[in-house]
Parts: C-alpha cells; structure tokens; sequence
C-alpha cells in the first residue's frame, strides 16, 4: 500500500494515526498541502476531487479518509479496532459517518479561521465563528452525550472510530475550539491524546517555523 498524504492537514492525520492503531505498513509520498500538490494533475489522476490523503494498493486507488481506516482495518483484519460484531461495525460506521458529514465541518471553520487564516497572514473573522458557534455546539453536545459513562466511543478500547472523530480537532487548541462545556469530550481527547499512534502523528513537527511562529 502507498499513502498521499501531508502529515499537517486533519484528514492525513487521521490516516496517519489510524494506519498505525490498525498496524499496517506502507510506502509514502508526501505532498505539500500549502504547495497544491494536491491540485497537480500526478495526485488528480489518483484523486480527482484534488483532496488529500490517497491511499493506492495495486488497482486499487482509494480516497476518502475514512474507507482507508475500514480498508485497511479489513485488509489486517484488525478485529480489535473495527470488531466484526455486526451491531458495533454498525455503530462505527455511524460515527464515521456523522463525521465526515457533521462533525469535520463544525471543527473546520475554527480551524480555518485561528490556524488557516494566520498561516496565510489572514485575521480570523469573529463575526464567522459566531455565526457558526450555535452548529458547533450542537454537534458538540451529540459526542458529549454519547461519551456520558464511556472512555471510548463504540468499544472499551480505542477504534477507527476514535481516531476518525478525534482527528477533525487535532489541534483543538490553537484552533481554539469552545470546549469548556464538554468535560466528556475533554476527556476523551485526553485518551485519545495519549495513544502512541496520536503521538507519532503529530503535525507540528512538520510545520515549518516559519509558518509555527504565526500562530504563537
Ligand atoms: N472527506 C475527505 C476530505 C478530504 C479533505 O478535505 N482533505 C483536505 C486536507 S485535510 C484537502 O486536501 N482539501 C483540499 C484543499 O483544501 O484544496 C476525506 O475524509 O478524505
């Protein structure tokens, strides 16, 4: 298998930190994110949506951040971290779901306007974020809810599900989400912050300096 990706943005974290809880291996190219790589007829001929992470093996030629974690999972047949029992495959296929179609949006327009934006000597638009808050928290209060009692979304231990849900605030700091009303979700950040495979896939390190020093 050979991943797409850059290593900075939410999506390849995801896989990044996924492929390493699934425990696969595989080849690498990296693509520079703010270089538009990703719009390069090399990358759009894997990817026509011009989106990163890419995952290819053999003939197959995968995109969509969330089938790699289900590919590679079944290709390992890592039953731990996407079980076989029908009705939890159900309930992580759900949480995949809600996020990439709820829950990455409610995080990326904080992201785009603390992190993006300064990147690009831009100044975050207040009157956006507030506009955007009230769907913030409602998806927020969704996950803080499931979260009640458990330290893991869909099982007692971590699963693709986890890292998936986790990744779209990565940088839940510096992206300065509002999270002071969600101690279930704080705290399972926390767990999932302590995951070796999280750890591994930091991005900051591959933040160049130049662009790191703009957020301080
Ligand atoms: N639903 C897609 C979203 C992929 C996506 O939006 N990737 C971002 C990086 S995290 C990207 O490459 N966006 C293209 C752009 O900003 O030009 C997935 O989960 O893979």
């Amino acid at each position: 298998m050979k991943l797409y990706y850059d290593p900075i943005t939410v999506n390849c974290r995801k896989v990044v930190a996924g492929l390493d809880l699934i425990g696969a291996s595989y080849d690498e190219e990296q693509l520079n994110y703010f270089g538009g790589d990703h719009k390069q007829p090399a990358f759009t001929k894997i990817n026509p949506n011009a989106e990163l992470p890419a995952l290819v093996d053999g003939d197959l030629e995968l995109w969509e951040s969330n089938a790699i974690l289900v590919y590679a999972s079944e290709k390992l047949g890592n039953k731990s971290v996407y079980p076989d029992d029908p009705k939890i495959r159900a309930d992580i296929t759900r949480w995949l779901l809600w996020e990439s179609s709820k829950w990455f949006a409610a995080c990326y327009t904080y992201l785009v306007e603390n992190v993006v934006k300064p990147i690009l000597d831009d100044k975050p638009d207040n009157a956006v974020l507030a506009e955007h808050a009230p769907t913030f928290h409602n998806r927020a209060s969704v996950l803080e809810a499931r979260l009640e009692g458990r330290d893991w979304l869909c099982a007692d231990h971590a699963t693709i599900a986890d890292i998936a849900v986790a990744a779209p605030m990565h940088l839940h700091a510096v992206q300065k989400l509002p999270l002071e009303d969600y101690p279930n979700i704080r705290a399972w950040m926390s767990r999932v912050e302590a995951l070796p495979c999280w750890q591994k896939s930091d991005p900051v390190p591959h933040i160049p300096p130049e662009l790191l020093a703009k957020l301080a």
